[in-house]
């Protein structure tokens, strides 16, 4: 089997390839070209002889038509996007140009070819479409699920439902296997720095090792704060800058997640599934767990909320329910909440020791 993935070099991108290389799958990972170096999350597989990297850019139809007609594979991953929601509201026509257009690239060229050689397609549709929607259960607790209504809040959710609305026509009009996978959040330690999850325990692991390079426990008792900096006897520390602590999310592991999008692909038909894990939690809870794992009990003389970082709009709540999902190709998730916020926080202690060793020896 031979698979193209757009958005290799991203977190799902990543966890994707590693999947379908451990399936013997020949993968072809698409990377458009930058500046400075993007691999470092596929760093680990790029010599593998099953492997191949190729530039492209989702933008750019004659380079999309090129890489899925030489390469004929059976499967396209499109999970490229701009994907971060408070850029989308800077930056909504690139966000346009990549995230919703770049679908119909795809789409175009695969509905473009012979039918016999025309691959299965998976389209990374995302939770944020619903917007400021939901559905109430038996126990009066929102949730939203594959018939719920789309509403979307910001100009990725905008692009986002383009491209979701794109693949169901495509299947309906032109008989394309193209399946569309309503994830809501997934995280991991390969999670951009600059969503919420991975700015926390990001923030958090610097802190700890900062306390411990001058031989402090955490204890509050050892500080003293003003509205912008933690003091130390000896040195000061920024604090960590949010938003919206009352926006709540269903946070899943990513690992799960892109088991999902493999599964969709191997049914017999198509069709689009919710992906989620059924619970909610708000900013400030996951917040407080991340704390919690260096046992401090009281986040608020650590963080400052910076009235920037709030969106023009917000989705207030997601909780997905995949029973969808759960009935048709046998898709649970795995890891919790708790493991999830752990694997994180360990992972970035581990990795900001490393860096704050480096750079002690370095001077
Ligand atoms: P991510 O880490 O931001 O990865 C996005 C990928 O898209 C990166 O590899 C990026 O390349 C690539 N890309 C950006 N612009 C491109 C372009 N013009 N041409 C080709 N590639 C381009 O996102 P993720 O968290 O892995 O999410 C994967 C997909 O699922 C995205 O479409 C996202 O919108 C969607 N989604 C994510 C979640 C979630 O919670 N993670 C939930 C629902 C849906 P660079 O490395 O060069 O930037
Ligand atoms: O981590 P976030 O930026 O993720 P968001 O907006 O939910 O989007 C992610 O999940 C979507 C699926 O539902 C994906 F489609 C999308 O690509 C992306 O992966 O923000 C989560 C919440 C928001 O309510 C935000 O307002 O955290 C709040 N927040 C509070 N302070 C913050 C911050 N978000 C960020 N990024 N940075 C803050 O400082």
């Amino acid at each position: 089997m031979k698979a193209v993935i757009y958005g290799v070099t991203g977190q799902d991108g990543s966890y994707l390839a590693e999947l379908l290389l451990s399936k013997g799958y020949k993968v072809i990972g698409v990377t458009r070209r930058t500046s400075t170096d993007n691999t470092s999350r596929i760093k680990h597989f790029l010599n593998r002889s099953k492997f191949q990297l190729v530039q492209g850019d989702i933008t750019d139809y004659s380079s999309v038509f090129r890489i899925i007609t030489e390469n004929a594979p059976d499967e396209v991953y499109n999970l490229a996007a701009q994907s971060h929601v408070w850029t989308s509201f800077n930056q909504p026509m690139l966000t346009w140009d990549i995230t919703g257009k770049g679908v119909l690239n795809v789409l175009e060229v695969i509905r473009n070819m012979p039918q016999d050689s025309r691959p299965k397609v998976y389209q990374a549709s995302s939770s944020e479409m619903f917007g400021d929607q939901y559905n109430l259960d038996n126990n009066r607790e929102k949730y939203q699920d594959e018939k719920t209504t789309f509403a979307p809040q910001s100009p990725y959710a905008i692009a986002k439902l383009a491209g979701h609305s794109a693949v169901s026509l495509y299947r309906r009009s032109y008989d394309l296997f193209a399946c569309s996978g309503i994830l809501f959040n997934h995280e991991s330690e390969r999670r951009g720095e600059f969503f919420v999850t991975r700015k926390i325990t990001k923030w958090i692991a610097d802190f700890y090792n900062w306390c411990e390079f001058q031989g402090l426990d955490q204890n509050p008792r050892h500080f003293t704060y003003d509205e912008d900096f933690i003091h130390s006897r000896r040195e000061s520390f920024p604090k960590l800058k949010l938003g919206n602590l009352d926006a709540k999310r269903d946070w899943g592991h990513a690992e799960d997640y892109v088991r999902a999008m493999w599964m969709m692909l191997q049914h017999d038909t198509p069709n689009d599934y919710v992906i989620a894990t059924g619970k909610t939690y708000s900013v400030k809870e996951f917040l407080i767990q991340a704390f919690k794992c260096i046992n401090i009990v009281e986040y608020e003389n650590y963080v400052k909320i910076d009235q920037s970082l709030f969106r023009p709009s917000e989705v207030p709540i997601l909780r997905g329910l995949s029973n969808k999902a759960k009935r048709i190709i046998g898709w649970e998730p795995e890891i919790s909440f708790e493991s999830l916020v752990k694997r994180m926080l360990d992972h970035d202690i581990q990795s900001s020791l490393r860096h704050k060793r480096n750079e002690k020896q370095a001077g």
